[in-house]
């Protein structure tokens, strides 16, 4: 390393991070599309080898009668939806499903519960198929709900890499989707996470109503936490019959496509090292934004037939647009 590049690491680490404002995310919102994805292009390549696209398995491990209001959430147990509750999986059958993910050709599996966070009986478990999950030599991440003072350990000590727990919206927004916890909650959870000295996964979901400025708000959130999330979901709201955000739509999409290419475009601008995930939503939005998004520096995507409830474009359709667009896995 240079001594000017030497010098500029130990400023880097005196100094304060720069934070970014809701008016500046904001204004990269508002960037004439080519501009953006232009922009976004750049910072990609100069972080991640282009081309690249990380496939990411679910595995929903305990599903429905989650006591949570989360108003986009099929597995609340006060909604009405078609989604039955049942008992957290065994160590078997999580074994066999994530055998069959790396079969497929993915290299993370991430396992899901309907919780509004582990009791310790609940986390024992899965700390068993934390490790059944390593021993496949797959990068394992949990998202468990909120986790209380020194399970984040334990699950560190399991072997697990990465948590998920998402900010969801703006903090401006977020009480108009969720009551039962507050962000604060979340960013309480996301420290334990990194204290505990796993990676953190951390997004969001778009297209529940929320302003551009809300869009740009989470973003800003995201960007602010410090260091960034390692990995970053974007989910498109997918809407489930019984749901309040469902019946509040009626099926109509509330966001523009491109918007949700604008919003893959700022998240990767402003977290340039971070891996930017397609979640939630890809059936729905269709394979030319898909390839938009791509192009706007997403490299990664929930792999496999299914999310934790809902559908998922099946694998072989996702292996023939990678192929299509001359992606290859990561
Ligand atoms: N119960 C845990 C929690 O809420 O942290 C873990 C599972 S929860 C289903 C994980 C994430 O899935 C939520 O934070 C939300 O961002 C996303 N999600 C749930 N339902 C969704 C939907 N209908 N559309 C898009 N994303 C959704
Ligand atoms: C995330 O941000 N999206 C995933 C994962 N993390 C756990 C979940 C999406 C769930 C979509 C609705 C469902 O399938 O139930
Ligand atoms: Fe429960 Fe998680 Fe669904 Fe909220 S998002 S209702 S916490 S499963």
């Amino acid at each position: 390393m240079t001594i000017a590049a030497q010098a500029g690491v130990a400023a880097s680490r005196a100094q304060p991070r720069a934070r970014w404002t809701v008016d500046a995310v904001a204004a990269l919102f508002d960037l004439p599309f080519p501009e953006l994805l232009w922009r976004a292009q750049g910072v990609h390549r100069d972080h991640h080898p282009p081309g690249r696209v990380q496939l990411a398995t679910l595995l929903s491990i305990k599903t429905g009668g989650c006591p949570e209001d989360c108003g986009y959430c099929p597995q609340a147990a006060r909604y009405h939806t078609a989604v039955e509750e049942s008992e957290l999986l065994d160590a078997g059958a999580v074994r066999a499903a994530a055998q069959a993910a790396k079969a497929a050709g993915a290299t993370r599996f991430c396992m899901g519960a309907a919780w509004r966070g582990p009791k310790q009986r609940d986390l024992e478990p899965v700390l068993a198929m934390v490790r059944e999950v390593k021993a496949l030599g797959l990068e394992a991440c949990c998202t468990l709900g909120m986790l209380k003072e020194g399970q984040a350990e334990q699950l560190k000590q399991a072997g697990l890499d990465y948590y998920n727990h998402n900010l969801d919206t703006a903090p401006e927004f977020y009480g108009e989707v969720v009551t039962t916890r507050d962000y604060q909650d979340r960013l309480a959870t996301l420290e334990r996470v990194r204290d505990a000295g796993i990676a953190v996964c951390c997004g969001g979901i778009v297209g529940m109503g929320e302003s551009r400025r809300q869009r740009a708000a989470l973003i800003a959130q995201l960007a602010n936490l410090d260091p960034p999330p390692e990995s970053v979901p974007i989910n498109h709201l997918v809407q489930v019959e019984g749901t309040p955000l469902a019946e509040r739509f009626g099926g109509a999409s509330a966001l523009d496509p491109l918007e949700f290419v604008r919003t893959v475009a700022v998240a990767r601008i402003t977290m340039p090292a971070s891996t930017v995930r397609l979640s939630a939503g890809r059936r729905e939005l269709g394979e030319a934004v898909q390839a938009l998004c791509f192009t706007a520096g997403a490299n990664s995507i929930f792999y496999g037939d299914r999310l934790l409830t809902t559908g998922n474009p099946d694998v072989a359709a996702d292996q023939a647009l990678l192929a299509r667009l001359g992606l290859s896995p990561a």
